[in-house]
């Protein structure tokens, strides 16, 4: 247990640490509680979803691993994210995808799901003045078995997935509506192919004219914000993504000239090549773009969808948001899948992790590194940054867990084993 004595003295120390090099901690730490990331909820039931049909995972996504406790109706899954906000600091939104729909037996297809659908989460969500975010789910369906959905050939298949998809953008706009809070809805469709197409051409087109028609209707900002993720590939459409990030750049750009003027371009840390990081993108994105959505995520030489950790990536990314000053500009989402572990857990350690890191880069002495580099001293810079790496983070994120009334350090850990052993255990 770190006891409270030792986190302040570390913090004061700490804090002495970062004045000389201009950075003042508690205004950090109040930042800190201004930034919101969207928790999704897909980690809790390993991206099942609680419809009836329950598809499951398909288009080139999965989760692997059977870690018992997983939760098996509406009811638990909320609990299990009580549980993990409850070990947070800050302040979550809460990620929905459609197939989160609470039906009862209700005999309703996706292109035909309605806002009281997800009254129980809505009602939830009221009650903790949590924000909601939200996704079509073009996956885990028969209809999906192609790995085609928006931009299937076949004009009855990819009308299902139009008519899903305003559908979700209804649902989302009413969720803001009824929360006095914008939620994100974020479009990602699977669609690809195994092996190389003959016409990547056709596809694309298929897959623009759906967006058009889905984001043609309008709906008040203040209740909803449409967001479009790109891709490189998935495991099964290796060739051939047709919502690739040059796709996706196109069309954002199309959108926003005809209309579609908040169309926000959504970069999942996992989506490109596996030697290529989004941190380099961000800059050129938020240029052009007011706005821009990250999937903070880690893949393990492919997509992999690890859970996160503060690792070089995350930093580098959370780096880059707050040198371009992107920070209030940027929705942060986590967006991955273990069912090999605690899921619980691996909610906490995702999120803590990204909130460090983002911790991290705002103790960033980001001044004294840019005027190195105005006065062309590079060697200087250099040995900044290094030196930044090793700054005394670690005792600041403690205090915000004791200033936010949440364990720190691990001791998080102890909170998550009793829940194992009071409420999981129960579930076979
Ligand atoms: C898939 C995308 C997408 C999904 C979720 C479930 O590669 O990252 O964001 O992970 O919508
Ligand atoms: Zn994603």
């Amino acid at each position: 247990m770190l006891n409270q004595e030792l986190i302040q003295k570390q913090y004061e120390a700490a804090t002495e640490v970062y004045a000389q090099f201009g950075v003042d901690t508690a205004a950090v730490i109040e930042q800190m509680k201004q930034l919101p990331i969207s928790l999704h909820c897909w980690q809790g039931d390993d991206v099942t979803g609680l419809e009836s049909l329950a598809g499951g995972v398909s288009g080139g996504i999965m989760s692997t691993g059977a870690y018992p406790g997983k939760s098996r109706s509406g009811a638990e899954l909320r609990a299990d994210i009580d549980m993990a906000m409850s070990l947070l600091p800050g302040k979550q939104r809460v990620n929905l995808h459609a197939s989160y729909a609470e039906l009862d037996g209700e005999a309703v297809d996706r292109d035909a799901y309605e806002t009281r659908h997800f009254a129980r989460w809505i009602a939830w969500a009221k009650e903790r003045d949590v924000a909601i975010d939200f996704n079509p789910t073009c996956f885990g369906h028969p209809l999906a078995a192609d790995n085609l959905t928006l931009s299937h050939p076949d004009e009855k298949i990819r009308r299902f997935w139009i008519d899903h998809c305003k559908a979700s953008r209804r649902i989302a706009a009413d969720i803001g509506k009824s929360l006095g809070k914008p939620v994100v809805n974020n479009i990602w469709v699977p669609d690809g192919m195994k092996d190389m197409p003959a016409d990547r051409l056709l596809y694309r087109r298929l897959l623009r004219d759906s967006l058009d028609e889905i984001l043609a209707e309008q709906y008040p900002a203040e209740y909803l914000v449409d967001a479009v993720e790109c891709k490189l590939f998935g495991v099964g459409v290796e060739s051939y993504t047709v919502g690739s990030h040059e796709f996706y750049m196109g069309y954002v750009a199309h959108a926003r000239a005809n209309g579609c003027d908040h169309l926000v371009l959504t970069l999942d840390m996992g989506h490109f090549h596996p030697t290529e990081t989004i941190a380099d993108k961000i800059s050129s994105l938020l240029l052009f773009y007011p706005k821009l959505l990250i999937h903070v995520s880690r893949g393990v030489k492919w997509d992999s969808d690890h859970v996160v950790i503060s690792d070089e990536n995350v930093f580098d990314v959370m780096r880059e948001i707050k040198r371009a000053g992107g920070f209030g500009r940027v929705y942060l989402a986590t967006d991955f899948f273990d069912g090999s572990i605690n899921r619980i857990a691996a909610w906490v350690i995702g999120i803590r992790a990204a909130q460090k890191a983002m911790l991290a880069a705002l103790l960033e002495p980001t001044d004294k590194l840019r005027e190195a580099e105005n006065a062309g001293r590079y060697a200087d810079r250099l040995a900044l940054m290094e030196e930044a790496r090793t700054l005394p983070y670690a005792a600041v994120w403690n205090k915000y867990c004791l200033d936010e009334g949440v364990p720190a350090g691990v001791d998080w850990l102890d909170k998550v084993h009793e829940y194992e052993q009071t409420v999981l255990k129960n579930r076979t």
